[in-house]
C-alpha cells in the first residue's frame, strides 16, 4: 500500500518532459528575441494553414490550445565536451523519459565533417521533442591542442551536486515528486542548457575559430551546455520561410503574397488524409477518416494569402527590426512534393557579445557567432531501401544546385523544378511510397474489415486493397530522427564554416560501441523500431481479419523477426 501511494505522487515522465520543453521554450525566447518573433511568425502561417484545412476537411478545427501544442518545440541541440558530463546528460533526460536513438558520426560526412559524435535523445513511441547532443572528440586534434582544449573543459562544473543527487532520486525511485521535478527543470533553464555570454581562454577561442573548428570554440570555452537552437514544427514549411523572409526584409509584401498563394495552392492538392494523420498526430485516425472533402477556390486561398500578408504588416512582425543575419537561402531536405524524412532551414546564426575572463582574472569583450533558429516539418520514415535512394537523389539535387547557387534567390520556380527532378524516382504520395517498399506504416482493421471477415467476406491479404475496400485503416510512420548529413549543412551555413580534417597523427574512427561505453547505456536504433511497429500491426491486422494462415510463409518469418528484434529492445 505504502508503495503504492508513494508512486502515484510521482509525476509522469512524459508529462514533465512537456513541462522540461515549454521551460527551455520559455528560457530560450528571454534569450533571443528574434526565437520569440519567429514563433509568432510560425503560429500565423500555422493558423492560416488550419483555416485553409478545416474548409478542406469539412469537420476539422483546432483550438488554440491543440494549436500551441501541435506547433510547440520540436527538438533543440547541445554540444558537451567531456564524457563525464555526456553520461550524466544522458542520465538527466531519462528523468524525463528520453533515450539515446541512433549514432550520428559527424567525423565522417565528407567536407562537412566536424569533430563530434552524437545521439539524439527522444521518447521511442510518438516523440514530440528531441535533443540533438553530440560530445567533443579531443583525440581529432594534435597533442598540444587536445591537452588545451582538455585543461579548460577539466575546469568547468556544468551539473550542480543538486542536479545530480536529484538525477540519482529520480533513477532510485523511477521518478520524481512536482517539487523536485521543478527543481531539476530549474536546473536545466536556470544552468544547464543556460546561455551565459561569458567564456574563458581567448587565445584558445581564436586559434580554433582560425583553423576551422569554431564548434569546438564553441564547446571548449564556455561555461554551460547551451541550447544552441530549439526547433519548433510547421505544418507549411515553405509558407513559414517566406513569411520569415519577408519579416526580415529580404522579400516584399508582393512577392510573399504570390509565394503564400503558391504554397497554399499546393496544400490544397496535396493536403488529403494521409497529410492530416503526419500533421496532427493528436487526432484519432476515424475522426480523420470520417471528414468530408471541402473544396477551396482559388480566390478564397489568394484571399488567405492576402490576409496573412496583412497580419505581417503589423509592427509586432517587423522582425528586420531586431539584430539578424538573414535567413538561409534554400531548405535541407527532400524536394517539396516528396514527403520523407524531414525538410528544414534556419534563420543563420546570430552576432552576440561574449565576455572573456582570463585565469589572471583580465577580461575581453568579444562576440560569438553560434546560435541560429530552426524550423522543420516532418514526413515520412524511410526503410533503409528508402533511405539509400534519397541519399542517391540528394547527392544530385546538390551537385544541381552548387553549379547554380543564387538560383534560389533569383528564381524560385525554376529551382523549385530542378531540385524537385532528381526526386522524380519517389511516389508523391503515401500508397505509392508504401507500394515502392520506401517508408514504413501502421495498420489496423476496422470495424467493416471485422465483421466482413466474420463473415468470410474478405478474399485479398493485400494490406492497401483491402484499405481501399473499408476494410483496413492505416497511417505513415512519421520520421522521428535528424539526417547526418542535413544536420552538417545546417552547421555548416550557421558556423559560416565548413569541415574541417582531423589534426592527429591519425585520423581516430568512432563507433556507436564508444558512444555506448561513454553514456553506459544502449543506444536504440530507430530503424528497428520502425519496422517493428509496421510488423506488428501486420501480423495483429492479418489475426484478426482471419488471414494469417493465407500470408507467404516466407514474409511471415520476415514480419515476426523484425516484431521480436522490436519487442527485445
Ligand atoms: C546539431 C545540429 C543537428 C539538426 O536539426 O539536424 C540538428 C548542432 O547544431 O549542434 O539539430
Ligand atoms: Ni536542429
Amino acid at each position: 500500500m505504502t508503495t503504492f501511494a508513494s508512486s502515484t505522487r510521482l509525476v509522469a515522465k512524459r508529462d514533465l518532459q512537456n513541462r522540461l520543453f515549454a521551460a527551455l521554450s520559455a528560457m530560450f525566447a528571454k534569450e533571443v528575441p528574434l526565437y520569440d518573433k519567429a514563433l509568432l511568425v510560425n503560429m500565423a502561417c500555422n493558423k492560416t494553414v488550419c483555416a485553409l484545412l478545416s474548409r478542406l476537411h469539412l469537420g476539422f478545427s483546432l483550438s488554440d490550445a491543440e494549436l500551441e501544442r501541435t506547433s510547440g518545440e520540436r527538438h533543440g541541440a547541445i554540444r558537451i565536451g567531456r564524457a563525464d558530463e555526456y553520461r550524466w546528460i544522458g542520465r538527466l533526460f531519462a528523468c524525463f523519459e528520453m533515450e539515446p536513438h541512433n549514432f550520428y558520426d559527424m567525423t565522417c560526412v565528407g567536407s562537412k565533417s566536424q569533430p563530434i559524435i552524437a545521439t539524439a535523445f527522444r521518447s521511442t513511441l510518438r516523440p514530440e521533442h528531441r535533443v540533438f547532443s553530440s560530445v567533443l572528440m579531443t583525440d581529432y586534434f594534435d597533442p598540444e591542442t587536445r591537452a588545451r582544449i582538455e585543461a579548460l573543459l577539466s575546469k568547468r562544473t556544468v551539473f550542480s551536486d543538486r542536479a545530480k543527487a536529484l538525477i540519482e532520486k529520480s533513477e532510485k525511485q523511477g521518478g520524481l515528486e512536482a517539487a523536485d521535478a521543478d527543481e531539476l527543470i530549474r536546473e536545466c533553464t536556470e544552468h544547464i542548457f543556460k546561455w551565459t555570454g561569458k567564456a574563458r581562454g581567448h587565445e584558445l577561442y581564436k586559434e580554433l575559430s582560425a583553423a576551422g573548428f569554431k564548434i569546438a570554440a564553441d564547446i571548449a570555452c564556455f561555461q554551460s551546455h547551451h541550447l544552441n537552437h530549439l526547433t519548433p514544427n510547421t505544418f507549411c514549411i515553405d509558407l513559414y520561410t517566406a513569411a520569415m523572409k519577408h519579416c526580415l526584409g529580404e522579400v516584399d509584401a508582393a512577392w510573399f503574397r504570390a509565394r503564400a498563394e503558391t504554397t497554399l495552392g499546393r496544400l490544397v492538392k496535396e493536403a488529403d488524409h494521409d497529410y492530416m494523420k503526419l500533421h496532427f498526430k493528436h487526432v484519432p485516425l476515424e475522426e480523420i477518416a470520417a471528414y468530408k472533402r471541402g473544396s477551396v477556390a482559388p480566390a478564397e486561398v489568394a484571399a488567405l494569402a492576402a490576409e496573412l500578408t496583412a497580419t505581417f504588416a503589423h509592427p509586432d512582425y517587423a522582425l528586420s527590426k531586431l539584430k539578424h543575419a538573414g535567413f538561409k537561402d534554400f531548405t535541407e531536405g527532400p524536394s517539396e512534393d516528396t514527403p520523407v524524412l524531414l525538410r528544414q532551414d534556419a534563420y543563420k546564426a546570430l552576432t552576440e557579445p561574449v565576455q572573456f575572463t582570463e585565469d589572471d582574472g583580465s577580461v575581453v569583450d568579444s562576440t560569438h557567432t553560434a546560435r541560429f533558429g530552426e524550423i522543420e516539418e516532418r514526413f515520412y520514415a524511410c526503410t533503409p531501401a528508402g533511405r539509400a535512394l534519397y541519399d542517391t537523389c540528394l547527392a544530385e539535387a546538390d551537385a544541381a544546385r552548387e553549379k547554380d547557387p543564387s538560383l534560389p534567390k533569383r528564381d524560385m520556380a525554376a529551382y523549385e523544378a530542378l531540385y524537385a527532378k532528381p526526386f522524380a524516382p519517389f511516389a508523391k504520395n503515401l500508397e505509392g511510397l508504401i507500394r515502392q517498399g520506401y517508408v514504413y506504416a501502421r495498420y489496423l482493421p476496422t470495424e467493416k474489415g471485422l465483421s466482413a471477415a466474420a463473415s468470410g467476406a474478405i478474399s485479398s491479404i493485400d494490406l492497401l486493397d483491402l484499405a481501399k475496400q473499408g476494410f483496413v485503416e492505416y497511417e505513415g510512420l512519421r520520421y522521428e530522427d535528424f539526417l547526418p548529413v542535413s544536420a552538417a549543412g545546417i552547421f555548416a551555413s550557421n558556423l559560416q564554416q565548413y569541415g574541417t580534417k582531423s589534426t592527429a597523427a591519425v585520423k581516430p574512427t568512432y563507433s556507436q560501441a564508444l558512444l555506448e561505453e561513454i553514456l553506459g547505456k544502449r543506444i536504440v536504433d530507430s530503424t528497428t523500431v520502425y519496422a517493428g511497429v509496421e510488423a506488428e500491426s501486420k501480423l495483429e491486422t492479418y489475426a484478426k481479419l482471419g488471414l494469417l494462415g493465407k500470408v507467404a510463409p516466407a514474409e511471415r518469418s520476415e514480419l515476426e523477426k523484425r516484431a521480436a528484434a522490436y519487442r527485445a529492445i
